[in-house]
Parts: structure tokens; C-alpha cells; sequence
């Protein structure tokens, strides 16, 4: 009876006392280089802390890759009537056209012993899908070996290499210094994870924009009010509610993209998914500064189908370009669903497979609309040049369509050639020799994402 009345009575403690909606315990802070890393408050080993029991707090993850992993004091529930299905919010910094997006993982305590040692399930947001994005991109980071700011030079498993360029702001280094980072090598360490382009405009220098992603990013929504337990609408541009980047566990992915379904988490892991630099601002760093555990309420509703559409580069100049439109419901994944586009002023037209053909020149706005709710549309602009005839024959580059694909993938361009079809752990799935523009059955694939290859180049896809 006593044993009884004390373990109720901890009960209700636990309950009314230790239960805390914020972040109650950071396990491990590995950022990539940075402007802020080695210095207070965002960057030093010390700041993990101030992202326990608030919002208001100050971290910084760095470059390309750096990352922090934290729990709540309770699992997160997948719980139905969280509104919108959103089942935490995480904070940042992001201003009015500056996001510096991260990817959010999440975990599940599989093997119940307390630790983050299980299987991490990756949170497929809205650029998942876009054939810029790469799933295992990693870089290698090499110290400068200064005392004080110098660019630190990286190479990426693309191949390519470039800077994480020292600012006149900030003077320390920006290579993670031993005395507080003694697991790092002091020579060069090597991050990877998910990799999305993001979207840097540069054009005015006294105005450098990184645009926000759609949604299922890191310090990419502006924050709202409070109460925070009640999230923003992840499925709208604009900011409800929390504001804040809304996350739902029903978007978790597995290593082929194939969509998994948790009933809650443990673990949550935050990793910037750009590498970008953007100018004087310096490289493209996510900051947080707190998330929060959504309550329950199935009274609060709203829109859940979004259509998203790949950035389009400023000017176009070619005499066609491949845009990629995908729909989401509740932010999965729609296949096969259908957009009517508008294209205004009559400069251009959108032909099957959305591809965009270019008939003259000025700023075009192109507005895609869900076939099966005329409540959904996207738009968006570029510059068209129309390039001569003569020359669009030499510029034809290789695409593909559709992506996603279902039983059939056309590859246009690649007439006479042979093509290749790699899965994403590089395997050789087949290669078909001296194409002849048929459509090309990959029924036989499982579901997830391939790389198709023609002599140099690289293209990805997925299959649903
Ligand atoms: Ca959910
Ligand atoms: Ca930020
Ligand atoms: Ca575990
Ligand atoms: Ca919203």
C-alpha cells in the first residue's frame, strides 16, 4: 500500500513538476566550421545549454553538416490530433528572406536502452525530391592551422572544393579548436548527411537573400507567439500560430525514401543541409534556439496540400528547361497527381512533363495549379531569353521525365547513347545500350532513388 501511495504520488510529481514541452537534454554537438564556432555565445561546447528548457537560446551548427542532437524530457508522439499533425517545433534565427536550412532526423528508442544508438530516420520537407538535393553528400574540412580567422578550405564527394571564407566580423578560427572540441582532428574531419542547393541570390550585394524552403526545414520560419505548444501550419507560406518550423514524424524516411511510419520518437538530430556562402554575410550557418513539443488539440485545422516547385535559376536562357512540381498532402509525397499550368505573359509555354519551352523574352510568371484542387497553385518567375535556333541544337542537355517515375522513365536528349542506371549505393541496377528515345521499364526497381548516367553527366530520380 505504501509502495502504491509513493509511486502515485511520483506519478503526479513526474506529471505536474518535471514535465517540461522544451528541450531537456542535448546529447552531442558537432558543428561544422563557421563564423560563430569557437565563440560565445553560439559556437562553444557550453552553448548546448541554453537550448535546455527555453526557446531563447543560442546555438550555431556551423557549415555544411554540423549538427546537434537533443531529446525532450518525454518521447514525441505521432499523435493524430496534434494540429496539422505537427508534432514538434523547432526555432531559429531566420529573418524575411534568410533561411539557413537544416535537415531534422528523428530516432525512435528501439532498443529501449535510453540511448540514441538506434536507426535515424530522416524528415523528407519539401526539397527532398528535387534532383539538386543529394541524400550522402559529405565533406571533408581542412584546418587552416592559424590563430586567428583564415579561410578553411573543403572538398565535397561531388568533387567539388571552395572555402568556408573568414569575415572582418568575426576574428577567431573558425576550424573547431581542440581545447574545446578535443574529439575533432586538429588536421582535417569529414561531415556528411543530406544535401539540398537552397536558393542564394547574390545580385545586390547590400541585399544577399537565401530564400526559405517550402517546408520540413531548420531555421527557415519566422517565429510567431506564444502559447508554443500550438505550432504553425507547415502546409502555408505564411506564419501561424508558434511559427517556427513545424515537423510532423509521419514525413520520416527510411535509406531508400520510402516512407515510415512511427508511432513516436525519442531523438531528434538537427544537421544544415547548404553548403553556401553568401558573401559578406559568410557561409550559410543554422542556428537554433530552442523546439518545443506540440500539445494535442484537434479542434485547430487547416490547409494540408501544398504544390512545391524547384527554383528556377534568374534567366533562362536555353531554348527549353525541365521544371520539377511536386505535391504533398499532409507533406507526403502525392504521386501521379496532375497541375495545370499558367503561363503569363505568352512568352513561353509548358508542355508535357512540364517541360518549359521558350518562345520569347522577358519576365515570365508561371503558376501551377493541383488539378484536383483549384485551392492549391505555386508560382513562380524568371527572366527568358530566347536563344537562336541554331544554337539550341548544341545546347540540348540530357533530362528525364517523369520524376517521380512509376513503371517508365523517357530520357530525352540521349539519343545513340549509352545510359546507365546506378542505385543510391552506387550499384549498377542496368545500362541500356545506344538508346532510341523509347520509354525505358524500370518496373523491376524498388522505390527509392537512382542516378542515371551518359557520359558525363549525372542525373537522379526517383521511383516511387
Ligand atoms: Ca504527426
Ligand atoms: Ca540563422
Ligand atoms: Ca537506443
Ligand atoms: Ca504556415
Amino acid at each position: 500500500m505504501k509502495r502504491f501511495i509513493l509511486l502515485s504520488l511520483l506519478t503526479i510529481l513526474s506529471s505536474t513538476f518535471a514535465k517540461s514541452q522544451y528541450i531537456a537534454k542535448v546529447w552531442e554537438y558537432k558543428p561544422a566550421p563557421g563564423q560563430f564556432i569557437n565563440s560565445s555565445p553560439w559556437g562553444v561546447p557550453s552553448s548546448v545549454n541554453t537550448l535546455i528548457g527555453g526557446i531563447n537560446g543560442s546555438l550555431s551548427l556551423g557549415a555544411f553538416g554540423g549538427y546537434v542532437v537533443f531529446a525532450f524530457d518525454n518521447p514525441v508522439e505521432n499523435d493524430p490530433d496534434n494540429p496539422f499533425g505537427v508534432d514538434f517545433t523547432i526555432f531559429g534565427n531566420p529573418q524575411n528572406d534568410w533561411s539557413e536550412p537544416a535537415v531534422v532526423y528523428v530516432m525512435k528508442d528501439e532498443n529501449n536502452n535510453g540511448q540514441p544508438d538506434d536507426t535515424w530516420y530522416e524528415l523528407a520537407g519539401s526539397d527532398y525530391f528535387f534532383s539538386s538535393s543529394v541524400k550522402d553528400f559529405s565533406v571533408v574540412y581542412i584546418n587552416p592551422q592559424q590563430n586567428v580567422a583564415a579561410d578553411v578550405p573543403w572538398l565535397d564527394s561531388e568533387g567539388n572544393e571552395g572555402f568556408i571564407y573568414a569575415n572582418e566580423f568575426h576574428l577567431q578560427p573558425y576550424y573547431l579548436l581542440t581545447d574545446s572540441f578535443p574529439e575533432i582532428s586538429d588536421e582535417q574531419y569529414e561531415v556528411s548527411g543530406s544535401y539540398i542547393a537552397g536558393n542564394i541570390n547574390k545580385n545586390n550585394a547590400a541585399n544577399i537573400k537565401s530564400y526559405k524552403r517550402g517546408f520540413g526545414y531548420a531555421d527557415n520560419q519566422l517565429r510567431g507567439s506564444a502559447p508554443y505548444t500550438t505550432p504553425d501550419n507547415p502546409y502555408t507560406d505564411e506564419k501561424e500560430n508558434s511559427g517556427g518550423d513545424a515537423f510532423d514524424i509521419s514525413w520520416a524516411v527510411d535509406e531508400y525514401g520510402n516512407y515510415v511510419d512511427l508511432d513516436a520518437i525519442h531523438f531528434v538530430k538537427v544537421q544544415n543541409a547548404m553548403l553556401g556562402d553568401a558573401g559578406w554575410l559568410g557561409e550559410i550557418s543554422t542556428e537554433i534556439t530552442g523546439a518545443v513539443d506540440v500539445e494535442p488539440d484537434n479542434s485547430i485545422t487547416g490547409v494540408d496540400e501544398m504544390l512545391i516547385i524547384k527554383d528556377l535559376p534568374d534567366t533562362i536562357n536555353t531554348s527549353s528547361y525541365q521544371l520539377e512540381v511536386f505535391a504533398f498532402s499532409q507533406g507526403r509525397l502525392m504521386e501521379n497527381e496532375d497541375v495545370v499550368w499558367t503561363v503569363s505573359p505568352d512568352i513561353a509555354t509548358i508542355g508535357e512533363h512540364n517541360m518549359l519551352n521558350i518562345t520569347g523574352d522577358g519576365t515570365v510568371t508561371l503558376t501551377a495549379t493541383l488539378q484536383s484542387n483549384s485551392d492549391v497553385s505555386r508560382t513562380v518567375t524568371a527572366y527568358l531569353i530566347k536563344s537562336c535556333p541554331g544554337i539550341n541544337d548544341l545546347n540540348q542537355s540530357l533530362s528525364l521525365y517523369p520524376n517521380p517515375a512509376n513503371n517508365y522513365i523517357v530520357l530525352k536528349n540521349a539519343l545513340n547513347k549509352d545510359i546507365s542506371f546506378y542505385d543510391i549505393s552506387g550499384r549498377c541496377m542496368m545500362t541500356v545500350k545506344n538508346y532510341d528515345n523509347t520509354p525505358i521499364n524500370i518496373s523491376d526497381f524498388k522505390s527509392g532513388f537512382y542516378i542515371v548516367k551518359t557520359d558525363n553527366v549525372v542525373l537522379k530520380f526517383v521511383k516511387d
